[in-house]
Parts: C-alpha cells; sequence; structure tokens
C-alpha cells in the first residue's frame, strides 16, 4: 500500500471489535492509533499503556482481521534495543507496520503543547531505524519514521534535514505530521521532498482539506486518526445520559444495534458451526417421566387412601426421592403420571399428568397418557422403586438409543417374582465382558429360568431418536383390543421385531421396589434416614 500508485487510506481503530468494523467497511488496512488505544483503555497518550498492552490490544486487531495494520509505536517504547524486540513481536502477531517518531519516551500526543516538545537526537534515531531494519525477519515489514519538526514549531529545513537522514538509514515511508488547519505544510515538505520515499500524512487538523489535493501531490497515504473512537466515545455519552436520566431502556433500544449485530461481528455463527464438527453430539437433557398411577394394594393400610408412590420411606415419598435423584443429575424436566388418589400426588417442581383409567390397566396405557411429551432424550422410570445414584448416572452416560437397566443378580433377590421382566440378552453378565455390549433377545414370562439374563429393574433411557421408536411402537400397538392390559414387556418386544436394537445396561442389585411389606422393611435398609 505503502508503494501502491494511488493515494491509500488507513483507517483508525483501537480494538478488535472496531479493527474488525473497519475492515468491513472495505479500507485496505487499519491504523492501530496510540492516541485511541489509550483513550479506550482509559489512560493518556504518553506511555501510560505499557509496551506489552499494547501488542495484546494490536494482537487482538491482528485476530479479528485479515488487512494490514500499522502500529503507531510512538517513540519505540525505549531505546534501539526495545524497538528491535518490539518489531519481533510485532512480526510474530501479524503486524505489517510500525511507525516510529521522532521524540523523546515518555511521548506526549502532538496536539498538547507539541511545541514544547523536545526532538530525538537524529543519529539516535536513525539507529532505531536501522535497528528495525535489521532485526525484521519478514520483508514486508515496513517503518515509517514519523518527522515532528513541524510540531515542535521547527521549518522546513530542519524537515528535510531530517527526513534525509531518516531515509537514509532505512525508513520505509516518512510520516509527515503537522498541528496547521491548513495542508500548508505537509504540501510544502510533499513538494520539496521530490518523491523519494513515500509520504504519509495525518489531516486531523487541516480535515476540510479534499483527498484530491493530497493525490495531486502524491502522497502515498492518508490516515484518518482518531474518528472511531471518537464516535464511539460520541455514541456512548449519548446512550449512557439517556439511559441514566430516563431509567428505562425505551428511548435507547431502536437507536442502538441489536444484540444480533454484536454476535455478528463476533462471527459467532462460526462457532455454532465448529460445534457442531468438534463437540460429541449432545441431546439436550432428558426428560424424566414416572409412572405413579397404581394403588400398591399388597401394602394394605399404608396405600389405603394414596398409591403407593408417596408412601414414606424414612418421611420422604419414594416419588420425592425419585424427584430429587433426576434433578441431581441435573433433568429440569420431572413428568409425573398419576391415577389412584391423585390429589396425593405430589412433588416439588414436577408436572403431573393424569390417568383417569388406572384401575385394572396397563403400564402401557399409563404412558400412552404422556404421548405428547415422548419426544427428546428421555428417563422412563416407575414410581415404586429405589435405587443408587450411580446406577441412574451410568445410565445417562450410555450412548445408546434405547437402554434397559437390567440386574443381573435378578435371583439373588428376596423373591424373584417380576417375571414379566424377566430378559434374555446377547450376553449374560460377566465382570470378564466390562467393555462389550448386551443387547435385549427377549423378554417376558414365558422366558424359561435357565434362558434369563437378569430381571428390567424399570428404568429405561431413550435418545430422540429411542423416543420416536418409542412413540411409533405405542401407535402401533394402540389398536390392539387389549392395549389397555400391555405391558411394557409388549412394548419391548414389539420394539425388537421392529428391528429396534434395545441395549442391556447389567447392575448387580444396589437397587429395589416395592410392592409389599417385606419390601418396604427392606427400603428403609436400603435407605439411610
Ligand atoms: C495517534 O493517532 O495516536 C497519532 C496521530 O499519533 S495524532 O494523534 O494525530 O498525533
Ligand atoms: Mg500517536
Amino acid at each position: 500500500m505503502l508503494q501502491s500508485p494511488q493515494l491509500e487510506f488507513l483507517m483508525e481503530a483501537h480494538n478488535g471489535l472496531s479493527a474488525r468494523i473497519v475492515e468491513e467497511t472495505g479500507f485496505r488496512g487499519i491504523w492501530a492509533s496510540g492516541l485511541s488505544i489509550s483513550a479506550s483503555l482509559g489512560v493518556r497518550d504518553n506511555n501510560e499503556a505499557s509496551w506489552t498492552q499494547i501488542l495484546e490490544t494490536v494482537e487482538f486487531m491482528s485476530d479479528a482481521t485479515s488487512i494490514p495494520i500499522l502500529l503507531d509505536g510512538d517513540t519505540g517504547f525505549g531505546n534501539f534495543n526495545n524497538v528491535r524486540r518490539l518489531v519481533r513481536k510485532l512480526e510474530q502477531r501479524g503486524i505489517a507496520a510500525v511507525c516510529i517518531e521522532d521524540k523523546l519516551f515518555p511521548k506526549s500526543n502532538s496536539f498538547i503543547r507539541g511545541e514544547r516538545q523536545p526532538l530525538a537526537d537524529v543519529e539516535e534515531f536513525c539507529g532505531k531505524i536501522k535497528a528495525v531494519k535489521d532485526a525484521q525477519i519478514d520483508p514486508d515489514f515496513c517503518i515509517v519514521a514519523r518527522l515532528e519538526a513541524f510540531i515542535a514549531g521547527w521549518g522546513l529545513e530542519e524537515m528535510l534535514r531530517r527526513a534525509a537522514a531518516y531515509h537514509a538509514a532505512g525508513a520505509d515511508a516518512l510520516l509527515v505530521h503537522s498541528r496547521l488547519s491548513t495542508p500548508d505544510q505537509v504540501l510544502a515538505f510533499s513538494r520539496a521532498w521530490e518523491n523519494r520515499c513515500p509520504l504519509v500524512i495525518v489531516p486531523t487538523m487541516y480535515y476540510s482539506t479534499p483527498a484530491e489535493v493530497f493525490e495531486q501531490a502524491k502522497i502515498s497515504m492518508l490516515i484518518w486518526a482518531n474518528h472511531n473512537v471518537r464516535a464511539a466515545i460520541d455514541a456512548m455519552q449519548r446512550v449512557s445520559r439517556t439511559v441514566f436520566q430516563e431509567r428505562s431502556l425505551r428511548n435507547v433500544e431502536d437507536r442502538i444495534v441489536p444484540v444480533r449485530e454484536v454476535f455478528r461481528l463476533q462471527n459467532a455463527d462460526e462457532l455454532i458451526a465448529a460445534e457442531e464438527r468438534y463437540l460429541p453430539r449432545a441431546d439436550s437433557p432428558p426428560r424424566a417421566i414416572i409412572l405413579a398411577a397404581s394403588q400398591g394394594a399388597e401394602l394394605g393400610d399404608l396405600t389405603h387412601l394414596r398409591p403407593k408412590t408417596m408412601v414414606p420411606i424414612h418421611g420422604q415419598p419414594l416419588l420425592h426421592r425419585l424427584a430429587a435423584q433426576f434433578r441431581a443429575e441435573r433433568i429440569k424436566e420431572v413428568v409425573v403420571i398419576r391415577g389412584f388418589a391423585r390429589d396425593q400426588v405430589h412433588a416439588p417442581d414436577a408436572r403431573f399428568i393424569d390417568n383417569e383409567e388406572y384401575e385394572g390397566t396397563g403400564e402401557l396405557l399409563s404412558l400412552s397418557k404422556a404421548a405428547g411429551l415422548l419426544e427428546g432424550a428421555l428417563l422412563v422410570s416407575f414410581g415404586d422403586i429405589l435405587f443408587r445414584q450411580y446406577i441412574l448416572r451410568n445410565l445417562l452416560l450410555d450412548p445408546g438409543d434405547f437402554t434397559l437397566v437390567v440386574d443381573a443378580a435378578w435371583q439373588q433377590r428376596a423373591q424373584p417374582r417380576n417375571f414379566p421382566d424377566h430378559i434374555a440378552a446377547s450376553r449374560p453378565y460377566s465382570l470378564r465382558y466390562g467393555g462389550e455390549e448386551a443387547e435385549l433377545c427377549d423378554i417376558g414370562a414365558h422366558l424359561n429360568p435357565s434362558q434369563v439374563h437378569g430381571e428390567w429393574i424399570g428404568l429405561l433411557k431413550t435418545s430422540s431418536r429411542g423416543s420416536q421408536a418409542l412413540r411409533a411402537a405405542l401407535e402401533a400397538l394402540a389398536p390392539r383390543p387389549d392395549f389397555k392390559t400391555l405391558r411394557f414387556d409388549d412394548l419391548f418386544r414389539h420394539l425388537l421385531s421392529a428391528r429396534q436394537p434395545i441395549r442391556v445396561l447389567y447392575i448387580t442389585g444396589h437397587w429395589l421396589d416395592v410392592d409389599n411389606l417385606d419390601d418396604l422393611s427392606a427400603a428403609h435398609a436400603f435407605q439411610s434416614p
């Protein structure tokens, strides 16, 4: 850009956001202004921000853009040694060029009492320029030597003397600065300089001069030096003032960019796409469905007025314990299907679905009452079971679309009796088969004991896809005249016949269900008070 035949423009930016805006506006290059960066950091343009803080800022700017950045390097943050270290670091961060001015560290902004500002010794400044050229590794890295003699009150002669020296020392371009409100000084310099190397100007004070004037004067590059930070200050002052005075956003919201514009500038979409590519696909957390419609008549007086899911174990109803176990795994939505004595069924933050036909009917009818909720990942649980938390945790980690928790130690249960829940799998539970998967082959009371590999405990998990299969199976079974009495084993057999794989997650004990008074005392022993 410094060497191109036409007049080039750099626009000021002071952080990643403004740099991105400058690039997408169409500018071909960025001026990383010392004034603007320090102002945006809330400090003065007197080297109050350290050179590494500046470096960090331009690194964000470089990351946010792909066009060249010319850093306002002030006086180089020290002597030749500091400058050459700066250049190394700038190259590592993809900064195209640095501008160094011939003043003393710590510098002041040229528009604050410029006439009092001492200039650098010419020899010393030339040493800095040479050090940059020797230190750079990228042959395209450029140094712009900035002449402050006009600012400090010197005339054209001093400017030319210094310009010749800096040019001879290796400067790729000269920045001619002036604080006059007319372009006279820079035009006079450019005439006298006769194009010996590219010239850069900063028309902050002589802003009314049309760009064509500089084009005709063969200026190479023009810097709009601080206008984004000034625009931002104006916008922030107006918005803050309005919100403060009106204690409301109503008159502000429509005058500022929507939040989605912030996301766009941050390239939020790219991250969403990358997450699709790189993150394991996560179903949203499952919804838990607890089947709690049955009375549990075997418990006698205990379930005379309430269903067994509300029978307390050490004072806590079974249902509450289940719901708490689900919540402990960050499951937000717990749905309870209730039937018998439904007014007695409650649980904090749960959602309830009523099954009026609970009497003499089977589990599938109850489940079908929640048909509209059988989507996304699901956990389905009987309302009368107790299990150790690790079982739920392992089930949630299981990658299958449809997984049943199966007790391989079923024969050690006090009185094995849930024949419809007896299963046969592709392999029995074995310590030796740690990592291998077992699949359901059959389930039901028809299995002969020698075929049985375990007992389904009344807890299952489905992925979104598994839930789809579950819904489809319910719909397929619903027309059957005996649908009202069907149980889960009927559903699973139907799924198997429809070639839906069902995984078996083996456990060995650590659970129980509550059907009778013996179970109830076992439950009290199982669960600490
Ligand atoms: C800057 O933008 O920080 C500059 C240009 O150095 S000026 O403020 O005009 O000196
Ligand atoms: Mg500056």
